[in-house]
């Protein structure tokens, strides 16, 4: 075990199991290790890294921004913030966006606003606003959210959990109609379950779902931090269904990759509920941020990154079709956003992991059961070709 390992292990609190690898450098999908050796990089930190390890616009416009003004706080303007949120709320069509850092303070901004909005425009009773999430959901780790998950090990001994919760199956329109009451503000859900393991939800779900919502007078929250921004072939996932959701949060890839932004999106009659100094954050919006989120949206829509997650992805669906192995399960997803289902009773996903480590690719399992295959957007064919080679030749000795 390397010195760092061992120092991580003995100063850093144990809420990780990392795979036995140092990494110090990244460029595009490419990582390497403290030794020098290189790997492909299929997992871009849970989808942070769309954009690819030091993206070029983005290095060059966090650089140019940190050179002028890193952060003032939200009681001043700054000249970027400006030009993030008006690009980000014309590309997405949105009337206003709310900046935040990370997915979880994104989700809670937009669990908030719904209440408010409930009890302000929908006149839910004070207190009894009800918000539905779907079971295997992951929206982040925060006690009012992992209050709505359903794994155990995301809410064993951190009770007690909020009130006005309530869960259903994915995927399971019947249920959302079912419990929808009077005091229903919102459904939150993923478009595609990242850490469930590449659920897909059956096609035309979304499309009902926000029927549904609109016909109760409830709020579609859909939550793109893991499956927007491209990642799943389209701008958003919902946009394969050509679903406009009422609230949408965005997360890890809008920060290109180098440093957290996240977004909560809304029309004034929702955005208009907030008054200065309801909600906040130091750093939410901060000129660094600004400048890397504008840089981030718009070399997605500039490198049609979003067109190209679903070309390659069918590129890699395709190779990763033709591995056969008796404890591959299944093999799913959508654009680079992908997971092999595996039998925990002949093959364990981290075994996998390690495997495809020792051969120079990164992944990470989800439940020990799927492996995750997330690349960076920018991928080259070539690589995706290597990949699949590599993936190939693991499963093969693994017998
Ligand atoms: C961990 C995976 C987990 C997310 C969706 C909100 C958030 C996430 C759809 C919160 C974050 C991360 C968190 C990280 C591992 C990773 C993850 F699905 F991507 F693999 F856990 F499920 N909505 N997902 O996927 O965003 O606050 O982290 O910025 O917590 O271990 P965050």
């Amino acid at each position: 075990m390397s010195n760092t390992i061992q120092r991580e292990t003995q100063f850093g609190a144990h809420n990780y199991h990392p795979l036995p690898v140092v990494l110090v450098k990244g460029k595009g999908a490419l990582v390497w290790d403290e030794n020098g050796k290189e790997y492909i990089d299929m997992m871009s930190a849970y989808s942070a890294v769309s954009h690819g390890h030091q993206h070029p616009k983005i290095v060059q416009a966090l650089e140019k921004q940190l050179a002028r003004l890193a952060i003032v706080s939200r009681s001043y303007y700054t000249d970027v913030l400006a030009d993030f949120l008006q690009y980000a709320c014309e590309l997405l069509g949105y009337d206003k966006a709310l900046p935040m850092n990370t997915g979880a303070e994104a989700v809670e901004t937009a669990l908030k606003l719904a209440r408010k909005w409930g009890y302000q425009v929908k006149q839910v009773p004070s207190d009894q606003a009800e918000i539905i999430a779907c079971r295997n959901n992951f929206h982040g780790r925060t006690i009012a959210i992992v209050g709505m998950s359903t794994e155990p090990q995301y809410r064993e001994d951190f009770g007690p959990f909020p009130a006005g919760f309530k869960v259903i199956p994915y995927g399971d329109i019947n249920t959302l109609e079912k419990a929808i009451t009077p005091n229903t503000v919102a459904f939150i859900v993923e478009p595609i379950q990242g850490e469930a393991g590449i659920i897909l939800p059956p096609p035309g779900y979304l499309k009902q779902c926000k029927d549904l919502c609109v016909r109760h007078n409830v709020l579609f929250i859909a939550d793109e931090i893991q499956s927007g921004l491209g990642r799943a072939g389209k701008r958003l996932a919902c946009d394969h269904e050509n679903v406009h959701p009422d609230i949408l949060v965005l997360g890890k890839a809008l920060g290109g990759g180098v440093l957290p932004v996240s977004l909560v999106l809304a029309d004034d009659p929702i955005m208009s509920v907030l008054r200065p100094g309801d909600h906040g954050s130091t750093f939410g919006g901060y000129a660094l941020a600004a400048a890397v989120g504008l840089a981030a949206l718009k070399a997605l829509e500039e490198e049609g990154l979003a067109e190209r997650a679903a070309v390659l992805g069918e590129r890699l669906m395709k190779g990763l079709k033709t591995i056969s192995h008796p404890a591959i399960k299944d093999i799913r997803g959508k654009g680079l956003m992908i997971g092999i289902e595996l039998d925990p009773t002949i093959l364990e996903g981290r075994t996998v992991a390690l495997k495809l480590l020792e051969q120079g690719i990164l992944t990470k399992e989800t439940h020990q059961v799927v492996i995750r295959l997330a690349p960076p957007l920018v991928i080259s064919e070539a690589l995706i070709d290597r990949a699949i080679e590599i993936i190939r030749q693991v499963f093969s000795e693994l017998k």
